[in-house]
C-alpha cells in the first residue's frame, strides 16, 4: 500500500489551478529564531541584536573526537549553501568552533551564536552531535535543500543550554510484519536522529517473518526471510550479520544506539515453520501472514527452547556493541502463565550471561524480573508489582502505527486514533501512579508495520508525531501552543528533504 502525502496529491491533481507562483504567494515563512527549535531547548536565551552569517569564507573548527562531527556539520551545510566550508583545528573568530570540554557526561551541550563567531561545546561527542542538530534547525529551511539555494544563511544570536529529561529516547521499527531493507532503516535513523532520538529498536522477529540471520540456526532466515514472508504474502527479506553491523555502526554515527529485539515465548511461528522441535508437538506449523497475534509459543517444557534461546541471545549479543538486548514476552496468550514464568526465569538470565541488560515488554513483569528494563504499552495491574524501570510506550498515546482519524491512510486503531495533540499531551513521568518519574527510563515510538509497505508509509505515520514522543522525552516542559508553531515552521524543511509527512489540519503548516 502506498501512502500519498495529501497535500502533494492535492498539487498532483490540480495543476492547472495551483501555479508555482500561486503557490509561493503565501505569506512568508515566520523567521527561525532560537526559539524554534524542535524538540525545546532546557533554556533559550535570544540576542536579537546578534547574529552570524554564514559566508563563502566559513570555517569549522574542530579538534579530536569532534572532528568527524564538524565533518557531518559541515557535509549539512554544503550542498544548499554552496561554500566549501572546509574544516580546521584551530577555534577562530569568524568560524563555527565545536570544542570537547572534557568536563561533563551525558548528552548536554552549549550553543553561544554572536556576531563574529558561534561556539558550540559540550561534554562529550553525543552532547556535539545534539548541539548540531540544534544549530541545523536555526538556518532557513533552504538548507535542507540538496541544490544550491539563494539565501541569507543567518543564525540568530544568543544562547542556548540544552539537556534531556531522559536517557532513552527510543523509536522502534517492526522489520518483520513487512521487511525494511537497510537503506529505510538508515533514512529512518537520519530523520530521528534529527530530533536528538538516541535508540531504535528494531523489532526482528515475529509470527510472520524472521529478519535477522543467525549461524546455528541457518534455517530462521533461508525459511523465515524468504520471498513473500511479509503480511499479505507480500515482501520478505532479512539482514545479514554484514547487514545488521553495517546499521550499527550507521546509527551509532548518528549517536542512535541499536537495541535488537527477538520477541519470545510468543510472536515464534516463523521460527517454528523453520524449526517444527520449537513446538511442543514437534509438528510443523503453517506460515502465516494475516495480522493475528497470541497463536504461538515456544514449549517451555523442552530443552531445545532453551538451547535455541541460548545460541540466539549469544550471536546477537555477539554483534550489539550497545548495552540492551530486548527479549520480546508480548502477547504470549497461548503459553500457559506457569509456562511463561518458568521461560522467562530461565530466559532473562541469559541476556546477562552475555553482557547485555534485558528489556522486555510488560508482560515480564509477571516473571519478577531482577534487573530487566520493562516496556509499558498498555493498562495492566501487573505493572503495579514491578520496582524496575520503565521504558513509557503507552499504545494510545505513543504507537505510531495507531491511525491519526479514521480517513487517514495506513496503520491500525486497536488503540484509537492518535492525532498530534494526542501524541503530545501526556506526561510520562505522571502517566502511571505506580510509576514514579525516577522509575522513567525514558520514551518510545513503536512502529508496527502491518499495514507499511514502503519508506513513504513509514514517513507518514511517523512524523510529525514522532517529534511529539521525542520532544516529551528530552524537553523539561511542554507546552502544545508553543509546539504547534514550532511544527508548522519545521514543515518546509520535511517538503526540502522529500519527508512524506501527515500535514494534520491541527498544525499552521508554513
Ligand atoms: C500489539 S503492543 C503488539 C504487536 C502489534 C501491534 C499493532 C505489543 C507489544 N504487541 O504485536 O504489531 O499491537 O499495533
Amino acid at each position: 500500500m502506498r501512502v500519498t502525502h495529501l497535500a502533494v496529491s492535492a498539487v498532483l491533481v490540480l495543476p492547472l489551478v495551483v501555479t508555482s507562483a500561486d503557490a509561493s504567494a503565501g505569506p512568508p515563512p515566520p523567521p527561525v529564531s532560537l526559539s524554534s527549535v524542535l524538540p525545546a531547548p532546557v533554556r533559550a536565551i535570544p540576542d536579537p541584536a546578534a547574529s552570524f552569517t554564514l559566508t563563502p569564507d566559513t570555517v569549522i573548527t574542530a579538534d579530536g573526537a569532534a572532528t568527524p562531527i564538524a565533518e557531518q556539520l559541515a557535509t549539512a551545510f554544503r550542498p544548499a549553501t554552496g561554500f566549501p566550508l572546509p574544516t580546521a583545528t584551530k577555534p577562530a573568530a569568524g568560524a563555527i568552533n565545536l570544542r570537547l570540554t572534557g568536563r561533563g557526561t551525558g548528552e548536554a551541550y552549549r550553543l553561544v551564536v554572536t556576531a563574529n563567531r558561534v561556539d558550540l561545546t559540550a561534554g562529550t561527542p553525543a552532547g556535539l552531535f545534539n548541539g548540531v542538530q540544534t544549530l541545523r534547525q536555526l538556518l532557513p529551511p533552504d538548507v535542507e535543500s540538496d541544490r544550491v539555494q539563494r539565501a541569507d544563511w543567518v543564525i540568530p544570536g544568543g544562547r542556548i543550554d540544552d539537556r534531556p529529561r531522559y536517557a532513552y529516547r527510543g523509536a522502534m521499527l517492526d522489520l518483520a510484519r513487512h521487511f525494511h531493507t537497510p537503506d529505510e532503516v538508515k533514512r529512518y535513523i537520519d530523520q530521528i536522529s534529527r530530533f536528538k532520538i538516541n535508540y531504535l529498536h528494531l523489532h526482528l522477529t515475529d509470527d510472520q517473518g524472521w529478519r535477522i540471520r543467525i549461524d546455528s540456526w541457518p534455517r530462521l532466515t533461508a525459511v523465515g526471510g524468504a520471498p513473500g514472508t511479509g503480511v499479505g504474502g507480500e515482501g520478505g527479506g532479512f539482514l545479514t550479520k554484514g547487514d545488521y553491523r553495517d546499521l550499527v555502526a550507521y546509527a551509532a554515527a548518528r549517536y542512535v544506539t541499536i537495541v535488537p529485539e527477538i520477541d519470545m515465548p510468543g510472536h515464534v511461528n516463523a521460527a517454528q515453520v523453520a524449526y517444527p522441535e520449537l513446538t511442543c508437538d514437534g509438528v510443523a506449523p503453517k506460515p502465516r501472514t494475516d495480522m493475528l497475534v497470541g497463536y504461538s509459543s515456544l514449549c517451555a517444557g523442552k530443552e531445545v527452547t532453551y538451547r535455541f534461546a541460548e545460541d540466539v541471545i549469544r550471536e546477537l549479543a555477539a554483534m550489539t556493541p550497545g548495552p540492551y538486548l530486548h527479549i520480546g514476552g508480548d502477547e504470549a496468550h497461548s503459553t500457559p502463565h506457569a509456562d511463561y514464568v518458568t521461560f522467562q526465569k530461565r530466559v532473562l538470565p541469559l541476556v546477562r550471561k552475555y553482557g547485555k541488560t534485558a528489556i522486555g515488554w510488560q508482560e515480564i513483569a509477571a516473571a519478577s524480573p531482577q534487573d530487566a528494563i520493562v516496556q509499558y504499552w498498555h493498562e495492566d495491574p501487573k505493572m503495579a508489582k514491578m520496582t524496575g524501570k520503565v521504558i513509557m510506550s503507552p499504545a494510545d498515546r505513543a504507537y505510531l502505527d495507531m491511525q491519526y482519524d479514521r480517513l487517514t491512510p495506513g496503520g491500525l486503531n486497536w488503540a484509537g486514533t492518535t492525532e498530534v495533540d494526542n501524541a503530545y499531551s501526556w506526561n510520562p513521568g505522571k502517566l502511571l501512579r505506580s510509576v514514579p518519574e525516577e522509575r522513567v527510563f525514558g520514551v518510545e515510538a513503536p512502529l508496527w508495520s502491518e499495514t507499511l509497505r514502503d519508506l513513504d508509509d513509514i514517513e507518514f505515520l511517523a512524523f510529525p508525531r514522532l517529534v511529539a514522543i521525542a520532544e516529551i522525552g528530552w524537553s523539561p516542559r511542554s507546552d502544545w501552543d508553543s509546539f504547534r508553531t514550532r511544527l508548522g515552521a519545521y514543515g518546509p524543511r520535511w517538503t526540502r528533504q522529500g519527508v512524506r509527512f501527515y500535514s494534520s489540519p491541527q498544525i499552521p503548516w508554513s
